[in-house]
C-alpha cells in the first residue's frame, strides 16, 4: 500500500470475487459471474473500460485479427447489431466496442476505476482472499480472477539518460488521451515490433524527421486493409454461431494448408505465397501447414519475404538491414503492417541499426549511439511488454504459508492449465502462462476461460465446497508438457517475450500453451467432467456465512 492509503483504509467489503482487470476478459467475467448471482468488485487502474486497447492509442494502432471475428461471441444480439467498418479495426472503434459492450450488460457498475490493486493474501484460516488497492481498498472475497492482462506492463528499455531528454517521451503501450501533433517535429521510434511497425508510417506521414531505431528486423506482412464490404457482414451474420463454433477450434480462421512446404515445387509454393501477400495479413503463415515446425519449409517463407524487402525499399543497404535473418519467420509474434516497407523510401525517415550502433544513452538533445547523437524532440518507444507474467508480478499476491507468487515463479511461471497455480487456492488467471493465450485470438481465449470458470464455480457451489486448488503434481505435468509442445516448434529459436526474452533478468521459459485452443479446451473440458482432475476440492461451504456459502 502507498503512504497515503495506509493512512486511510477507504472501504472495507466482502463479495464472492474480485475481478481485477476490465479489459475484454474482466468485463466477460464480470457478466459470466453476475448471471450466476455472485457478489463482485472490480478494479481497474485506468480511468475506463478497454485494458489494452484503452491505453495502446498509438498513432496506427489497429487489430491484425479481422473484425468479425475480433469481437465477442457470448451473445447474438450483440454481435448482429453491431458493425464493423474495415476489415481490420482501428484501435478507437475497438474501445468504442468495448464501451457499448459495458453499457448494454451494465458492466460498469461493480468496477472502481483508477484503482490499481497492490496486494491479495490468502488467509488459511477463512479460506478467504484479502485484496487492497492503492486507493486504500480492502475487499475479502472467496475467489479471485485476475484478468490483469498478458501485455499490459509497458515496458521502458534500460537505457542510460532515459529521464534527461529534453523532448517528450511516451510508450506506445501507455499513450496519453490527447492526440501528439508530430508536425515540424523530429521523431525518434526505438523498437520495430507489432505496435512499431503500425505507428512508423503514420508517424512518418507527419513528422518533419523520423528515425527508426531498430534492434531486431521483423517480418512484416502487409495487411491490405479495406472498409468491410457489406457481402462479408452479411455473410457472417448469417452463420454468426456457426463461425463462433469453429473459431472455438482454431482461435482465428485462416486458410489452413494440409500441406507441408517441401511437398510441392518452388513455383507452386512462390504461387502460394504471392497470393497470400496480395491477400494480406496473418493468413501468409497459414500457406504450408510446417512452417511454425520445419527450418527449412519455414525458410522458404522467410526468403519470399525478404524478397519482397528488396524489392520494395529502394536502397538495397537499408533494405539489407531491414532484412530479419536471425529468427524463423513467426518465431517471434509475426506483424501485420501498412505500407511499412514502403515508408524507408520516404526522404524524412531514417533507419538505424542498433546491431551496428548500439544505443549508449539517452541525451537531453536525443538519443547518442556508437556512431554519434540523433537529434530528436520527441521519442517513442514501441519496446514491448513484460509479457504474461509481468501485470501479476506487480500485485503482491501471497498463498498459503505466505508464499509470494513472485518468489513461487521466480524461475518461470508454472501453472495447471494456465488457470491456477498450487498454492494459490480460488485464484484464477485468465489467459496466463500455460494457456493458448496470446498465440489465439484473445477473445476466443478469454471466453473459453471465463466459461471455464463460471462452469467451476457454479459446481463448487453446487457440491457445497470452498475452495479449488490446482494439485502441484498436476501442476509438474502440465509445465512439463506446455515446454514440450514448444520444443517441438520453431518458436523457441527466437528471443521473443513469448520466453521473456525482452524482459532482462525475467526466466526464458515458453509461457504460453502451443497445443492449440481446440485440444487445450477438450482438456479442459476432461478436467471438469472429471470432477476436476488434478485439483484439490476443500473446505466445507455450509461451515461458512460468506455470500458463496448463503446461496450454496
Ligand atoms: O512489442 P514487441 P510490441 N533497445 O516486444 C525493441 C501485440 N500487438 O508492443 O526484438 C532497442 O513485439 C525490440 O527489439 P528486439 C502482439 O502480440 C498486437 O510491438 O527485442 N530496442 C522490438 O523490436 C505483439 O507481439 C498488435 O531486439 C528495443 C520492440 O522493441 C505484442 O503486442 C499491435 C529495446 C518491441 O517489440 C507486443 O508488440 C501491437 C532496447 N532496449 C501489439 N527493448 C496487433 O494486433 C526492446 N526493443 C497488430
Amino acid at each position: 500500500m502507498t503512504p497515503a492509503a495506509q493512512a486511510e483504509t477507504k472501504s472495507r467489503a466482502t463479495c464472492d470475487a474480485v475481478v481485477v482487470g476490465a479489459g475484454f476478459a474482466g468485463l466477460y467475467a464480470i457478466h459470466r459471474l453476475r448471471e450466476l448471482g455472485l457478489s463482485l468488485r472490480g478494479f481497474e487502474a485506468a480511468p475506463d473500460v478497454g485494458g489494452v486497447w484503452f491505453w495502446n492509442r498509438y498513432p496506427g494502432a489497429r487489430c491484425d485479427v479481422e473484425s468479425m471475428q475480433y469481437s465477442y461471441g457470448f451473445s447474438d444480439p450483440l454481435q448482429q447489431d453491431w458493425g464493423w467498418s474495415e476489415r481490420f479495426a482501428q484501435q478507437a472503434e475497438i474501445l468504442s466496442y468495448i464501451r457499448h459492450v459495458a453499457e448494454r450488460f451494465d458492466l460498469r457498475r461493480e468496477i472502481a476505476f483508477d484503482t490499481r490493486v497492490e496486494a491479495a493474501t490468502f488467509d488459511e484460516a477463512s479460506n478467504l482472499w484479502e485484496v487492497r488497492t492503492d486507493r486504500g481498498d480492502i475487499v475479502t472475497a472467496r475467489f479471485c480472477i485476475m484478468a490483469s492482462g498478458p501485455l499490459s506492463i509497458a515496458k521502458l528499455p534500460e537505457i542510460p539518460g532515459i529521464g534527461s531528454f529534453a523532448g517528450r517521451f511516451v510508450h506506445t503501450g501507455a499513450w496519453p488521451d490527447a492526440p501528439i501533433d508530430f508536425a515540424g517535429q523530429r521523431v525518434g521510434i526505438v523498437g520495430t515490433g507489432s505496435s512499431g511497425v503500425q505507428a512508423v508510417p503514420v508517424v512518418a506521414a507527419q513528422a518533419k524527421h523520423l528515425t527508426v531505431f531498430q534492434r531486431t528486423p521483423n517480418f512484416v506482412i502487409p495487411a491490405r486493409n479495406r472498409p468491410l464490404d457489406p457481402e462479408t457482414e452479411r455473410n457472417w451474420k448469417a452463420d454468426y454461431a456457426g463461425h463462433r463454433e469453429r473459431a472455438r477450434q482454431v482461435g482465428t480462421f485462416y486458410e489452413f494448408s494440409d500441406r507441408p512446404a517441401m511437398s510441392v515445387g518452388p513455383q507452386e509454393r512462390e504461387a502460394e505465397y504471392e497470393r497470400r501477400w496480395r491477400e494480406g495479413g496473418v493468413n501468409f503463415v497459414h500457406a504450408f501447414n510446417d512452417i511454425y515446425l520445419d527450418a527449412q519449409s519455414n525458410e522458404t517463407a522467410a526468403d519470399f519475404v525478404r524478397a519482397k524487402i528488396r524489392g520494395i525499399v529502394a536502397d538495397p543497404a537499408v533494405a539489407e538491414r531491414l532484412c530479419p535473418k536471425d529468427h524463423p519467420l513467426g518465431a517471434k509474434r509475426i506483424c501485420v503492417g501498412s505500407d511499412y516497407y514502403e515508408t524507408f523510401n520516404q526522404a524524412n525517415v531514417t533507419l538505424v541499426d542498433l546491431k551496428d550502433e548500439p544505443i549508449e544513452a539517452v541525451t537531453p538533445a536525443g538519443v547518442r549511439t556508437g556512431r554519434g547523437e540523433h537529434a530528436l524532440d520527441m521519442l517513442i518507444f514501441a519496446t514491448g511488454y513484460d509479457a504474461l507474467t509481468g501485470a501479476l508480478a506487480r500485485i503482491d499476491i501471497r498463498g498459503r504459508d505466505g508464499l509470494a507468487l513472485a518468489e513461487k515463479w521466480d524461475g518461470g511461471p508454472q501453472t495447471y492449465l494456465g488457470l491456477m497455480t498450487a498454492g494459490f487456492p480460488n485464484l484464477f488467471i485468465i489467459t496466463g502462462p500455460g494457456s493458448p493465450s496470446v498465440l489465439v485470438n484473445m477473445i476466443v481465449g478469454l471466453e473459453q476461460h471465463v466459461e471455464w470458470i463460471a462452469r467451476c464455480l457454479s459446481d463448487l457451489r453446487t457440491r457445497g465446497v470452498e475452495t479449488i486448488e490446482a494439485e502441484r503434481q498436476a501442476e509438474r505435468d502440465w509445465v512439463a508438457h506446455v515446454n514440450a509442445e514448444a520444443d517441438k516448434t520453431l518458436f523457441v529459436k527466437a528471443a521473443s517475450w513469448y520466453l521473456g526474452a525482452n524482459v532482462p533478468g525475467k526466466p526464458r521459459v515458453f509461457m504460453p500453451y502451443v497445443g492449440g485452443i481446440g485440444r487445450y479446451r477438450r482438456k479442459c473440458d476432461e478436467v471438469a467432467a472429471a470432477g476436476y482432475e488434478g485439483f484439490m476440492l476443500g473446505g466445507d461451504a455450509s461451515r461458512r456465512t460468506s455470500p458463496v456459502a448463503a446461496r450454496a
